[in-house]
């Protein structure tokens, strides 16, 4: 070996695995592990199961989900069937669409139930409106049935279709929410 390869070779780092590897433990914690997470989940389910049965006791005659007290909506051309009055808080409000067409379902929140139009007189001017709308869902197929989530603070609120010509062909709703 040359003189250069020798200096070289003493100059390499000690094995660094010799030096830093813990020992390998004795036994494996695995099974107490898998033993704390089954009691774990199983006090969930528990939890899970005590917090329907109280919400289903707290609020018996009306329709309610884990998510939030249910509106039903039924879209159809051209018409909105949907319930009338809703407690505050998380809603669930689920859309059902009848067809023939797609619809679409947007949430304006608005005192006097009267919404602004575009320069074409059919449709809702959605950008003077935009402060006060609370959710929307984008146009659902014939069949679709579709969920929209949203917290509602009391007041009044139009459910609606803005899809050309369909605001004026009758398709809102008012909701209460009280
Ligand atoms: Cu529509």
């Amino acid at each position: 070996m040359s003189a250069y390869r020798q200096q070289a070779a003493s100059r390499r780092p000690p094995r660094l695995n010799r030096l830093f590897l813990k020992p390998r433990s004795r036994t494996s914690d695995l099974p107490l592990v898998k033993r704390f997470a089954n009691s774990v989940s199983r006090l969930g389910f528990v939890a899970a199961i005590a917090a329907i049965c109280l919400s289903a006791v707290g609020c018996a005659p009306r329709q309610s989900t884990t998510r939030g007290e249910l509106v039903r909506v039924t879209e159809g051309d051209f018409r909105i069937a949907a319930t009338r009055r809703v407690a505050a808080g998380d809603i669930v409000i689920r859309v059902k669409n009848r067809g023939p067409d797609a619809h679409e379902l947007i949430v304006v929140k608005t005192e006097t139930g009267r919404l602004p139009l575009r320069g074409d007189g059919l449709t809702v001017d959605e950008d003077a409106v935009q402060h006060d709308e609370v959710g929307a869902l984008e146009p659902g197929s014939p069949g679709s049935v579709r969920e929209l989530h949203v917290r509602l603070t009391p007041g009044r609120y139009v459910l609606l279709c803005n899809m050309s010509g369909h605001y004026m062909g009758g398709m809102h709703r008012t909701l209460v929410v009280r």
